[in-house]
């Protein structure tokens, strides 16, 4: 990560930030997508942070007027319209870039990011994606740290945006095989020292990542506590799964996006 590491403070009219993640919006899951609209719509948040992968796939900005994808950028731009919303890079969607952030209105989020929010508490979060702390999938790092240079990107990005779509599908298919072959204990989780070590820099004590799917809520012997968020999923799950981690004066409340 780098030190110092970015830093952003909310101003003390801010006193409610929720925070999401790991929607994997796609044309596949139309409810999920609903359910989003639903929750941006009713949210009494006075900021909302999304921290990646609110698309399940995202090859290159040229997308976002294709029709699904136009239907979430407006979406997005309404959502920024009625409360500022700030959307993080994930793992799926790290190509998100300059003319999608105009598209919405959205504040870009480095990952990761330092937050103070004056109206809410004295103690500032360290926010992340996630996926940089899963230090146990070597495989994944590799290939993260390949596809994150500049040449890549650009290479990909020159390439035509059905040739792109067809890659990504691609990706997507061979990163589900391997989740199936991993064992559910072992698939890769933050690691606990490395997240230590962040909030060392970052001068924090409580991280808030996505991207594990496993959402959890835990203090650390060490003096830490770390936020992990739900992914959603409201088109195939039972019951439907959909979640928003509340910041406000009283501390940290998991909550269901329709009792926001
Ligand atoms: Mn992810």
């Amino acid at each position: 990560m780098p030190d110092p590491v970015a830093r952003m403070v909310l101003p003390p009219s801010i006193r409610t930030a929720d925070f999401i993640s790991d929607l994997h919006l796609s044309r596949e899951l139309p409810r999920t997508a609903a359910a989003l609209a639903e929750y941006l719509r009713r949210t009494k948040a006075e900021a909302i942070f999304i921290l990646g992968d609110l698309f399940e796939a995202w090859v290159g900005d040229d997308s976002r007027t294709l029709p699904f994808e136009a239907s979430i950028v407006d979406m997005l731009a309404g959502a920024a319209q009625r409360q500022p919303l700030y959307i993080m890079r994930g793992n799926r969607d790290f190509l998100m870039d300059g003319p999608l952030f105009e598209a919405t209105g959205a504040v870009e989020l480095p990952d990761p990011v330092v937050v103070q929010a004056l109206g809410i508490s004295n103690e500032p979060v360290l926010l992340s994606h996630g996926d940089a702390l899963c230090l146990e999938d070597t495989a994944y790092q590799q290939f993260r740290a390949q596809v994150r240079q500049p040449e890549w990107k650009a290479a990909f990005l020159a390439k035509p945006l059905a040739e792109r779509q067809a890659i990504g599908a691609q990706m997507r298919a061979a990163s589900r095989a391997h989740q199936l072959r991993a064992e559910p204990v072992t698939y890769a989780d933050a690691d606990a020292s490395l997240a230590q070590a962040w909030l060392a820099v970052a001068g924090a004590r409580t991280l808030i990542h996505g991207h594990t799917h496993r959402p959890q809520s835990e203090r650390r012997a060490e003096g830490w506590q770390r936020h992990v968020l739900s992914d959603w999923d409201c088109d195939h799950a039972l019951p439907a799964r959909a979640e928003v981690l509340r910041w406000a004066n009283e501390g940290f409340t998991r909550l269901p996006p329709d009792q926001t």
